[in-house]
């Protein structure tokens, strides 16, 4: 779709971000030259507000804000920040086009029409919430709490998630950043190493850096990206391990392009010629490694040979990477990825991400992997309540976790087959809170079956997107930039250079529009309706927030006379404590019936006239979040599929040619893109970015704007150890003037 910023719009948006200025130029007295409107001295006052937190993603830099007569016209890093210094990416830059949207949700709205091809109707806020108490009250009598489901992301779904799971008493929620992000890595880490890992490995000091499918550059986290050019900057070797020629492969030293699904193979190999060789580092692991005879015999079958078999990839290069990292070590960054969630298999390979790093003794020292943990505030919130396990989903009768490795919350596909079958219990209501289920949970039709038969669901949203279609009512947020919420804690982006940490508070830079409300006047509204007023834990989003910083005995006041940043000195990030362990062998994970030595599950392969769908990021998008942004959207409106470029030629594609897509579940995708033809792909596989493919019409700029990778993950794959989702199981054939093209192997 081109750029459809039509005259109506534009008006709207240019009268809403460009300030009320009068058009006419100004003459300046002082030197008789006409000046433009926005530079005319004195006209206009410019401040700058500071106690900004960027949420166009969720690695939170901080902000500084310009505001003229009360707009916001541009948003800047904060100068004072260690972490994103004074600078920001693209989406965090655009920010202020989510703020001024037109499209954005101003009013309450109930659905009159069907849930999925909504009708609204603006409603008053006393009308909105008391339809939600009756109705998710309605829900609680017939059903218990448990027949509540609770689809929350971001920071402003923390009040209301701990409201239902703590108060309430539904253990039913799914959190996207766990179920289908990086649940995976925290708790594979954690059976580990005892700890989550985070993504602050000390790649400003690394001699070599292990990417295995992340593609930093494309994922821009500003300050994650600052770390790793400065490594690169310093002479750091990086090996990437990706499929595809992302922006990290790039800029490798090696490129590894592995047969996607068979990573933990790879790895296996690379660990078990370390131990073969007597390469690995044999003082720490005699001084912190348990379990090192039983992981040796575990994974010596994995030759270089077999793995390059099974990868897809020349013998020679996975021994040069396993010398790579042998020399370099201990100052290696063996990064532990974020998004993680991709065959089903993928406990076993972050499991296989955390040993390595300990054969190579790269944990707590420079370059390698070291906590980046900041200061510690208060977590004031809804009280905790023990409600056992009873109507928790994740316990079998004999009150064994079904997913004993599971992330927070409850295994997603747990919640949705208890909704469809109503076993052991039904699901019939349903919040959806800064989370889009629809293009966010693979099985998009499943989810639509599941919203369907629910007897209400109500949406809290800053956009109307495509979850938001199928809610009964729709409540607008206030957005992270006229809200109080979150504390961002954390350290100098390079701790080597600064021993420093810091608390930065997210306090509104611009006053709410419309009739958009924060999180805790919604939650404590509905608290009130159901009964909870006694338990209500504050009465204002700044109330909380000033509680929260009076545990670091900071306050606001004292946050805005510090310039938005309290920094403070750190604890020096580096020295293995004496009580780490790390558990090569884990004898509880076989005794829940799961390989207990990190080992390599093989996943299905493309059938013949298949290539299997790959997704990942682009630096000017977050998911499906910004799509809508005019700035965001013209600087990438689609989302191009990569075919390898051999392959294309057979197939009689060219570079730019129009194309749907179809899966071997026949599945179609409801909208077409253009093809990106290049030898950066595997013959085996295709790519595209995710989070195109809006249907909402409501959304003006990014309706029908390429093509929603999720309409074609129809192959629900559950990780065994962690409920978690695999998301990338599913083969496609392109589409080309109505005819079904095979892709040759
Ligand atoms: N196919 C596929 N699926 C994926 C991924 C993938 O790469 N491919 N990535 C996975 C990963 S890593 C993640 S983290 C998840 C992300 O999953 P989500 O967080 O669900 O993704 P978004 O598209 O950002 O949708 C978030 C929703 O929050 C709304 N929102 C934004 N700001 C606010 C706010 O301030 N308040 C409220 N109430 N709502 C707000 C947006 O308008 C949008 O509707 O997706 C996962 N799913
Ligand atoms: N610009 C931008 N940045 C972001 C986000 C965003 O939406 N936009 N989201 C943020 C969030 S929440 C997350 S979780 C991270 C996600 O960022 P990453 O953790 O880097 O995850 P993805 O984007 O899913 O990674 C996709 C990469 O994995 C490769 N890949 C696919 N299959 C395989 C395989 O089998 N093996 C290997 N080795 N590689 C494979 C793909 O080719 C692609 O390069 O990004 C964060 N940063
Ligand atoms: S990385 Fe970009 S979008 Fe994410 S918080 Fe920072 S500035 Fe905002
Ligand atoms: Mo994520």
């Amino acid at each position: 779709m081109a750029f459809n910023l039509t005259r109506r719009r534009f008006l709207q948006s240019a009268s809403l971000a460009a300030v009320s200025v009068p058009l006419a130029k100004v003459v300046s007295a002082e030197t008789g030259l006409v000046e433009s409107p926005l530079e005319a001295k004195g006209s206009l006052k410019e401040e700058t507000v500071p106690g900004g937190v960027c949420e166009m993603c969720f690695w939170r830099c901080q902000l500084v804000g310009k505001r003229r007569e009360g707009r916001l016209i541009k948003l800047e890093g904060n100068p004072k920040s260690i972490d994103n210094g004074s600078q920001i990416c693209a989406r965090g830059n655009a920010g202020i086009q989510l703020l001024y949207d037109p499209d954005r949700l101003k009013y309450p709205l109930k659905n009159v029409g069907e849930r999925g091809n909504p009708v609204w109707k603006r409603i008053s806020w006393d009308e909105a919430l008391t339809e939600c108490t009756t109705r998710l009250k309605g829900v609680i009598d017939k059903y218990g709490p448990q027949g509540i489901s609770v689809f929350p992301h971001g920071s402003t779904a923390k009040y209301p998630m701990h409201f239902f799971e703590r108060t309430v008493g539904t253990h039913n929620v799914s959190e996207a950043s766990f179920f289908q992000c990086r649940g995976i890595r925290d708790t594979a880490y954690l059976a580990t190493i005892g700890k989550a890992p985070g993504e602050k490995v000390d790649m400003p000091n690394a001699k070599a850096i292990l990417l295995v499918g992340s593609h930093i550059g494309e994922n821009i986290h500003v300050s994650h990206v600052k770390a790793y050019i400065q490594g690169l900057q310093n002479g750091a070797k990086l090996i990437v391990v990706d499929p595809r020629y992302s922006a990290s492969a790039a800029k490798a030293d090696i490129w590894v392009k592995i047969k996607p699904g068979t990573d933990t193979a790879f790895l296996l190999a690379i660990m078990n010629y370390l131990v073969q060789n007597k390469k690995f580092d044999a003082d720490f692991i005699d001084n912190y490694a348990d379990g090192f005879d039983e992981f040796a015999a575990g994974i010596k079958d994995w030759t270089i040979e077999k793995a390059a078999a099974e990868c897809d990839v020349p013998a020679a290069q996975i021994k040069e990477v396993a010398e790579l990292l042998a020399a370099n070590a201990p100052h290696v960054s063996v990064h532990p990825g974020r998004h993680v969630s991709w065959y089903g298999n993928d406990f076993q390979r972050q499991r296989s991400l955390a040993c390595l790093t300990a054969l190579l003794g790269a944990y707590y020292v420079k370059g390698g992997w070291v906590p980046g943990k900041g200061p510690k505030v208060g977590g004031i919130s809804w009280a905790k309540h023990d409600h056992g396990v009873e109507h928790n989903l994740n316990y079998d009768e004999d009150e064994e976790r079904r997913y004993p490795y599971s992330p927070p919350g409850t295994p997603t596909e747990l919640i949705r087959d208890a909704a469809l079958t109503g076993k052991p219990y039904p699901i019939k209501g349903c919040v959806i809170w800064g989370q889009n289920p629809i293009q966010t949970i693979p099985g998009q039709e499943k989810m639509k079956e599941v919203l369907k038969q629910m007897d209400f669901v109500m949406c809290v949203d800053v956009m109307p997107t495509d979850a938001t279609m199928w809610a009964d009512i729709l409540l607008p947020e206030v957005s992270y930039l006229e809200r109080y919420d979150h504390i961002q804690t954390g350290t100098q982006w390079d701790f080597s250079e600064k021993n420093q940490q810091y608390i930065a508070a997210r306090m509104p830079l611009v006053e709410p529009m419309f009739e958009r409300k924060d999180q805790v006047f919604i939650t404590n509204a509905i608290a009130t309706g159901l009964g909870h007023k006694e338990e209500i834990p504050v009465q204002t989003a700044e109330e909380m927030v000033e509680k929260n910083l009076a545990v670091a005995g900071l306050s606001l006041k004292q946050l805005r006379e510090e310039g938005g940043i309290h920094i403070q000195e750190g604890k020096d990030p580096y020295g293995v404590p004496e009580d780490f362990e790390v558990r090569l062998y884990n004898e509880d994970i076989e005794d829940y019936g799961f390989p207990g030595v990190p080992t390599y599950i093989p996943v299905e392969q493309p059938p013949a006239g298949y290539a299997r769908l790959l997704y990942g990021r682009v630096p000017v998008h977050t998911f499906n979040r910004s799509q809508n942004n005019a700035w965001l959207h013209q600087a990438m409106p689609s989302n191009p599929v990569w075919i390898n470029d051999e392959t294309a030629k057979k197939m009689g594609l060219k570079d730019g040619d129009t194309v749907g897509l179809i899966n071997s579940e026949g599945f179609k995708s409801r909208t077409t893109t253009t093809v990106k033809v290049t030898p950066g792909i595997r013959k085996d596989a295709v790519y595209m970015a995710h989070g195109y493919g809006s249907t909402n019409p409501l959304l003006s700029v990014a309706v029908n704007s390429g093509v929603d990778d999720q309409s074609l993950i129809t192959k629900i794959a559950v990780d065994p150890e962690t409920g978690a989702h695999g998301m990338r199981n599913n083969f496609v054939k392109l589409i080309k003037d109505d005819k079904v093209l095979d892709i040759p192997a």
